[in-house]
């Protein structure tokens, strides 16, 4: 097994080392860091998340992230381990962040999808997998999208109900392990939550609810100005453009996302993050940029988490 003082942060690790990596990082931080089962994919892995924060009497506050909900966005789980990282080492120097620490826990999935991420390290044949590995309903077909798959305007906009298709909605909203997972462990605690944020890759983007164009969120003016500083943040650390809005205003419109699920559950702060890069490299992104695309997002980020725990 893997030491922590050797583990590197700037390469993509496969799912058994990230694996390790969390059963590692609990070990080592006991006092602060827990690590929570929260569901089985279709090929029955646990999914797993991290609950970070400061022990303490009170009920606190939570925020939500999670990594490689799509297979092939490597860079996402490597950003999740990062943060998560970064967190820790920052909380015993810096006042603010031992605060947010003390008043909100963490929870951080570096992995959602899975089974699809290791279907993604299997060959090159594979590396571009998006979807889950679950079966469909004609032969030879396999894996849903679970960003269309949650209970949110699901199968209206922006998916394909072609099995063989890449946003593929499902049979039906949370019909996924992986999205169940997340929609049942948030739903018994929803209210304790201030942010969601999902990540994904590429397109530089923050993407705000809702991404069905007939619907807006209610506080969308709020959701924009802090998602502008946000954006500004990621600039000001390696000069990296990063546009903000909603799904249907800056792309193209899809129904059943987690964000778009979030908020319609309550969290008022919901976000999908579209890390590095623009499309040169897409999804294959080089492992060059992991260090610098973990750095600003982690300073938009925490734009967003520091805000909705100052507000
Ligand atoms: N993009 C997300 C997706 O699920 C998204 C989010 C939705 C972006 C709609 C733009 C428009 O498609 C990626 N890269 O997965
Ligand atoms: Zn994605």
């Amino acid at each position: 097994t893997l030491s922590l003082a050797e583990y590197d942060y700037f390469k993509y690790h496969p799912m058994e080392e990230i694996s390790n990596w969390m059963t590692q990082m609990e070990k080592d931080h006991p006092d602060v860091m827990t690590i929570v089962d929260y569901g089985k994919t279709y090929e029955k892995r646990t999914i797993k998340l991290l609950k970070i924060g400061l022990k303490t009497d009170t009920k606190k506050k939570a925020v939500w992230m999670d990594c490689g909900i799509h297979a092939r966005e490597w860079i996402a789980p490597a950003f999740c381990q990062y943060f998560v990282k970064q967190i820790l080492q920052t909380y015993k120097t810096d006042t603010k962040m031992e605060e947010m620490m003390r008043n909100m826990d963490f929870y951080v999935t570096p992995v959602l999808n899975i089974d699809g991420y290791v279907y993604s390290w299997k060959d090159n044949t594979t590396r571009l997998w998006r979807k889950n590995r679950s079966p469909g309903p004609s032969s030879g077909c396999y894996g849903v999208d679970l960003n269309r798959n949650f209970d949110s305007n699901w199968g209206t906009v922006g998916v394909s109900f072609d099995c063989n298709a890449t946003t593929y909605c499902g049979t039906q909203p949370i019909s996924e392990p992986e999205a169940q997972a997340v929609t049942y462990f948030l739903g018994t605690r929803i209210d304790d939550f201030l942010c969601f944020l999902t990540i994904h890759s590429y397109g530089q983007l923050l993407l705000v609810p809702f991404g069905n164009p007939n619907f807006t969120a209610s506080n969308y003016d709020e959701l924009m100005e802090v998602g502008q500083g946000a954006a500004e943040a990621i600039r000001k650390v390696h000069g990296q453009i990063y546009r903000v809005g909603s799904s249907p205003d800056i792309l193209y419109p899809n129904s059943g996302s987690s964000r778009d699920w979030a908020r319609i559950q309550g969290i008022p702060m919901t976000y999908t993050f579209e890390l590095r890069d623009n499309g040169t490299l897409g999804f294959l992104l080089p492992e060059d940029q992991i260090q610098p695309t973990c750095e600003e997002a982690y300073s938009g980020a925490l734009h967003i988490i520091t805000y909705t725990h100052d507000k």
